[in-house]
């Protein structure tokens, strides 16, 4: 199916295969900067381009690229996804466009996908008689458990959000490797579980404990059995939060086969990639973790701001913990028409890693003013929260919404790309949609 998209896309773009690789793999196309600005963007070009007038152009910082513009992507189809983006298929990683985001609990067929390698399949498919988590290292009484006995702790369902550390790497310039993901690598799916907490103090956490080191059972890319993909932990103190779970449910249903069946681990406001799908292991460390994926420039950032394309020396560089504060208009759609007069609902959600939002504003003029949007409490701690607000766009012509959440501690999202590190995490510059009154 994957193969069908590229073939209708190259078909669609014969004569710019560039096009066609940016609707792909979610390039921009090389007249764009990546960080969303334009050269030689005067009034005159861009209201031809835009096919309207720009009541705020006054506002408009110079050479912004207007989301109207930007690239979208067709719905797609993948085995138990709807409308998902496939940036790549080998591993598999799908993003979710903002607007197929607009459940305060994200369904499961809406739920990003990031692997590093192969899941592992047909092997625990239905049949997890076999299947055991074990839990050894630093602790007094190391531990076998299969699900049932799992499932004798104490239950816990929660609300929790999970986004990629790479989510927004698309915009970093110049190009981070990886995924080039927009907006789409989070979700906010209800975990049913136990608590990571009680398991490991079951198995009695020696006073030389300090981080987790958690194993999946998926297959490297490299085929190699005894090779681990990506084996990342967490501070001990991470790990017994309340909100840290063992999960063998989401919204309800057995853990799908692309989330971790039949257990993962749910770390939520840090990095997904400490969220550990296709549990099997759990190694408490007398030190922080060194699996594939916690040093170099993996979930790392420098220490301190660098120039685009620095090189950073290792020990410069600091794993990443809570995510930054952030937000999504799940509604509109962006590229949506109004009439004149017509009020518009406006949607989505922010979120703030291990901290709250306390304020929500919307702009439709280019950042001069600030509306603030009405906004829920969390339906728990580590849940996304709603917001909304309702405009009425003054006249005819070329808006664009911008969203701004603001943390619990006063900070707020950026403008624009923030500070540039060298695999491209944590950008959490404001989402912004195109809308046109006529
Ligand atoms: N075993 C295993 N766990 C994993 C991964 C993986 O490749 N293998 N990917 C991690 C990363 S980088 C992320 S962002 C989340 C994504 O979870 P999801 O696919 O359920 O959205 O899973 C994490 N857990
Ligand atoms: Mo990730």
């Amino acid at each position: 199916m994957i193969q069908k998209k590229e073939r209708r896309l190259r078909e669609l773009y014969a004569s710019d295969p560039e096009k066609a690789d940016a609707e792909l793999w979610g390039r921009a196309p090389e007249n764009i900067s990546r960080r969303g600005f334009l050269k030689n963007s005067g009034i005159a070009a861009l209201t031809v381009a835009l096919s309207a007038p720009i009541p705020f152009f006054k506002n408009m910082p110079a050479g912004l690229i207007p989301a109207a513009l930007a690239n979208t992507s067709d719905d797609f189809e993948i085995p138990g996804k709807h409308g998902l983006v496939v940036l790549n298929d080998r591993p598999l990683n799908a993003e979710t466009p903002p607007h197929l985001l607009d459940d305060s609990i994200t369904p499961n067929d809406r739920h990003f996908v990031r692997n590093n390698g192969y899941p592992p399949g047909s092997a625990y498919d239905t049949d997890t008689s076999e299947w055991k988590l074990t839990i050894d290292g630093e602790v007094h009484r190391p531990l076998t458990l299969s699900l049932d006995q799992l499932k004798r702790f104490k239950l816990s369902t929660y609300a929790l959000q999970l986004e990629c550390g790479g989510n927004g790497r698309a915009g970093f310039n110049p190009p981070a490797k990886g995924n080039q993901w927009t907006f789409g690598a989070i979700g906010c799916a209800r975990y049913t579980g136990v608590r990571l907490g009680d398991v490991l103090r079951e198995a009695g956490l020696k006073d030389s404990a300090v981080y987790t080191g958690y194993y999946g059972s998926d297959l490297h890319l490299s085929g190699n059995p005894d090779k681990p993909t990506i084996s990342r932990g967490t501070p001990i103190a991470k790990a017994m939060e309340d909100h840290t779970l063992l999960a063998w449910e989401m919204n309800g249903k057995p853990l799908p086969a692309l989330h971790g069946y039949p257990l993962r681990v749910v770390t939520p406001g840090w990095p997904g990639s400490t969220s550990a799908k296709w549990l099997k292991r759990i190694w408490v460390r007398d030190r922080v973790h060194d699996g594939p994926k916690m040093g170099g420039t993996s979930y790392r950032v420098p220490k301190y701001n660098v120039a685009p394309g620095t090189k950073v020396p290792e020990e410069d560089m600091q794993i990443i913990e809570s995510l930054p504060v952030k937000s999504l208009i799940t509604q509109p759609k962006t590229r949506l028409q109004i009439k004149k007069g017509q009020t518009l609902k406006v949607k989505g959600h922010a979120w703030a890693g291990d901290r709250s939002i306390s304020h929500m504003h919307v702009s439709y003029d280019f950042g001069a003013t600030w509306i603030a949007a009405s906004l829920k409490e969390p339906v728990n701690k580590y849940a996304w929260q709603d917001w909304q607000v309702d405009l009425k766009l003054p006249e005819r012509g070329y808006y664009e919404l911008w969203a701004r959440a603001t943390d619990s501690a006063g900070v707020m999202q950026p403008m624009v790309v923030p500070g540039w590190n060298p695999k491209g995490y944590l950008n959490n510059a404001m989402h912004r949609i195109a809308v046109t009154v006529v």
